[in-house]
């Protein structure tokens, strides 16, 4: 069944020119790209991105990061591709968890500055492109 997912290329990504690789991986795999756009989150967006961590002790410096700079968030679309991307992408820790051979362990070594996100359920897709692209919201 085809599905949707949000993606981040975070700041750090885009900063260490990283776009092309990344980007380049999603199409290696096979999923489409349905939408795609460079921008930088405000306060507000970044906060409602990252809800489910507020209190957590890196959630200050986890939105002063991703509001940092321009970042790419994109709509990937294909068979599993929440899944999909987070196996691209790898464990959140770039040393500890992500494989090698992932985005993450491959390119990163910092357990915050860690180059993605990618939805992580069909209900946090569907939040996350209604918020980052507004006009794709389904429901
Ligand atoms: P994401 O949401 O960005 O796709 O990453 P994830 O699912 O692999 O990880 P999650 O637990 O949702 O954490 C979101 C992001 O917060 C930063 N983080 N820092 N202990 C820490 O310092 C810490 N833990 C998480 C990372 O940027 C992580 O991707
Ligand atoms: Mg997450």
């Amino acid at each position: 069944m085809t599905e949707r997912t949000l993606v981040l290329i975070k700041p750090d990504g885009v900063a260490r020119r990283f776009v092309g690789e990344i980007l380049g991986r999603v199409e290696r795999k096979g999923l489409s790209i349905t939408a795609l756009e460079l921008k930088t989150a405000d306060e507000a967006i970044a906060a409602t991105h990252y809800a489910e961590h507020e209190g957590r002790p890196f959630y200050p410096g986890l939105l002063e990061f991703i509001t940092s700079g321009p970042l790419v968030a994109a709509v990937l679309e294909g068979p599993r591709a929440i899944a999909a991307f987070r196996q691209l992408a790898g464990g959140t820790d770039p040393v500890e968890k992500a494989v090698p051979g992932s985005i993450r362990a491959d390119l990163a070594l910092d357990g915050q500055q860690n180059l993605v996100h990618g939805s992580d359920s069909v209900e946090s897709a569907e939040r996350e492109i209604a918020l980052w692209f507004p006009h794709l919201a389904r429901g």
